[in-house]
């Protein structure tokens, strides 16, 4: 059992990069002008400070050798163009700014024994530096050393499976160690960028039949009953209570706020106790799922057994960054926008496929439950159908689903779900809230739904946000 609530904040920190790149042609042809030319130029001057021993000087005098104790002594350049940089240095990378830095004589190969360094920061604190080297082709056991606060030291050999490449917030030590008879080059970039998260106002807020509504990754189309693929239908949530990890019964999320669910579901229960379960897959213990209390539960004001049953429930919370994050685990569900009225016209959806899913029992005596969200595909009765079917009033606010042979159908433990049809455009609408039958599966005895057309205009009125 998980009744822990997920923070919303904390799970959808979406990144937006708010540097643009400041690569010009005019900028590279300048900085290459003003760059020292010739292999480990600019890396020689040797500050009053610098670390090492008298020894060590000597030796690293006499080999050209640039260690980074040698950089790290000298004061930075600044940075404030794309540009290439000096075959050693220390630099202070402006934000926006891609730099590139190479083997010493590159394009050519770099010349034998080498110890070359390079020290990066980026100039603004908030900034993360990213090193990728597109071109990377060394001699031997020669190696690229990348160190970062956050991941130590990585050398890169010849071998590498993948060009070097590393990411960080604080500074980027790359050194370069050749030994005597070895040769080859590489290319390295490294950018600074400031990626800030980003909240609630920085985007729109997700309305009811937003452009978002009803895609999927998958198709939503099948045949038989069966469990569906993860992600089919990121709209449908489980109704729960705090204390299970499973779901008494299913909804449909509708904008960032609101779920629309059975009103029978959540008529009897306490508001304090109802949690909404999204990003679940598995009936019962799902890593992926997020928990929201809620916050408000509206049934339909005429709501009375099996009249009217449909309810909206108010999130303790909002979907929005998870929705903008382009999650393809949370959608809302497009809504019909024409009532049927009880005709027989296309807003009535008769004869047409529509597919209904939840985690309800997939046989009733004994009662056996799934381990994952099932769909069965089932067509839609005509309202006359529907009406001459049941022993119990139908109204024109119904909806009956029945498949011919029997066998398929919605049945306990579904109640909410949505029945769903594909409306082209990879879009796929709700037309049906799982609202009761007599039996499941029985030829005789279809499935009534709750027809959402004819509440589009109550839907609007109270899922505002
Ligand atoms: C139920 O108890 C239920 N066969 C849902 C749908 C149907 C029957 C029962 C329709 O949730």
């Amino acid at each position: 059992m998980d009744a822990r609530l997920a923070p919303l904040g904390l799970a959808v920190l979406a990144a937006i990069v708010v540097s643009s790149r400041a690569a010009t042609a005019e900028g590279n042809k300048s900085a290459r002008a003003s760059a020292p030319a010739g292999p480990l130029a600019g890396g020689m001057q040797r500050g009053p400070t610098g670390e090492g021993t008298h020894q060590e000087g000597a030796r690293e005098a006499r080999r050209n050798w640039v260690t980074p104790s040698v950089v790290s002594s000298q004061s930075p350049q600044e940075v404030g163009s794309s540009t290439e940089l000096p075959s050693s240095g220390k630099f202070l990378i402006h934000t926006g700014v891609e730099a590139t830095f190479a083997s010493p004589g590159f394009p050519d190969d770099y010349p034998p024994d080498v110890w070359t360094s390079w020290i990066f920061q980026a100039k603004d604190a908030a900034a993360t530096l990213h090193v990728t080297c597109p071109e990377f082709a060394l001699g031997g056991q020669d190696s690229l050393s990348l160190r970062t606060p956050e991941h130590g030291r990585q050398l890169f050999f010849r071998d590498n499976l993948t060009p070097p490449a590393v990411s960080s917030r604080g500074r980027v030590v790359a050194q370069l160690r050749t030994g005597r008879r070895d040769h080859g080059r590489f290319r390295c970039t490294v950018r600074a960028e400031l990626i800030r998260e980003v909240s609630e106002s920085d985007l729109p807020a997700v309305q009811v039949n937003d452009p978002l509504c009803g895609r999927t990754k998958h198709t939503t189309r099948i045949v038989g009953g069966e469990a569906a693929p993860k992600n089919t239908y990121p709209w449908l949530v489980g109704v729960t209570t705090r204390s299970r990890a499973d779901m008494f019964c299913e909804g449909s999320i509708i904008n960032e706020r609101f779920v629309l669910t059975a009103a029978h579901c959540v008529a009897r229960r306490k508001l304090w106790v109802l949690n909404v379960q999204v990003r679940k897959h598995l009936r019962n213990r799902d890593s992926e799922e997020l928990r929201f209390k809620v916050k408000r539960v509206i049934k339909y004001p005429g709501y009375k057994r099996l009249q009217d049953d449909i309810a909206l429930l108010e999130l303790d919370g909002s979907l929005r960054l998870l929705l903008h994050n382009d999650d393809v685990r949370v959608r809302p569900i497009c809504l019909p926008t024409t009532a049927c009225g009880g005709g027989s016209g296309d807003a009535c959806f008769g004869g047409r496929t529509a597919v209904v899913a939840g985690w309800g029992v997939n046989q009733q005596r004994p009662k056996a439950y799934p381990k994952s969200l099932q769909r069965v595909e089932l067509p839609v009765l005509t309202s006359e159908a529907c009406e001459a079917s049941q022993p119990t009033v139908i109204t024109d606010s119904m909806l009956c689903t029945s498949y011919s042979g029997g066998g398929r159908d919605a049945c306990q433990g579904d109640s909410g779900g949505p029945l769903m049809v594909d409306t082209g455009k990879s879009k796929t609408t709700l037309i049906g809230i799982v609202s009761f039958g007599k039996g499941c599966g029985v030829p005789e005895h279809p499935a009534v739904y709750t027809r959402v057309s004819e509440y589009y205009d109550w839907i609007i009125e109270n899922a505002r946000l």
